[in-house]
């Protein structure tokens, strides 16, 4: 079975009663990883060569390092099949190493971006501060690889069992990303 559109699969959850056990609507500001920006919507036409116009961006704000090993970053539809105990493999990125570092540890302040797309090189350390991961989705999840719905839609970044940091939620506002 292919999922080629994450607001088709948003109504399968729907119709399968997932949705109602996730605040969609509502921000989780977040403690500890906070989302500073997500990037919704790639200029122009949404394509498998632009995908890393759709990123998460979350910083570490808890005054004190914090291990991100397994931390989840997905869409509204991922994190419910996360949260039923049906996690799949489409719009939804697992942390498991860091570029340019001997832990999964990030220090107070320091940010961490999941683009969707690829980079030649790779994951990289940028501005001391930002480490960049490229979460290379598969062309079958959401359109072309792009899973998060330009109109509305939740991102969430979460502990792996899915209990949320940080989300941040969105109607479409007339540009290409959002910030809380
Ligand atoms: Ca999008
Ligand atoms: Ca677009």
């Amino acid at each position: 079975m292919r999922y080629k559109s994450a607001a088709i699969l948003s109504a399968a959850a729907l119709a399968a009663g997932l949705v109602g056990a996730v605040p969609a609507s509502a921000d989780v500001p977040g403690d500890v990883l906070r989302i500073v920006e997500v990037g919704t919507d790639a200029m122009g036409a949404d394509t498998y060569a632009n995908r890393n116009r759709e990123f998460v961006r979350f910083q570490n704000v808890s005054g004190s390092p914090v291990d991100v090993a397994g931390v989840l970053v997905e869409d509204n539809w991922a994190h419910a099949k996360t949260l039923s105990g049906a996690a799949h493999s489409c719009n939804t990125y697992k942390v498991v190493d860091l570029p340019d570092n001997g832990t999964t540890t990030i220090a107070n302040g320091e940010y961490v971006t999941v683009y969707n797309g690829t980079r030649v090189g790779g994951d990289r350390k940028v501005n001391g501060n930002e480490y960049q991961l490229f979460a290379n989705s598969d062309a079958d999840c959401g359109t072309a690889g792009q899973f998060y719905n330009n109109d509305a839609d939740t991102a969430w970044v979460t502990k792996s069992d899915g209990t949320a940091y940080s989300s941040k939620s969105w109607d479409w506002n007339g540009g290409y990303t959002v910030k809380p």
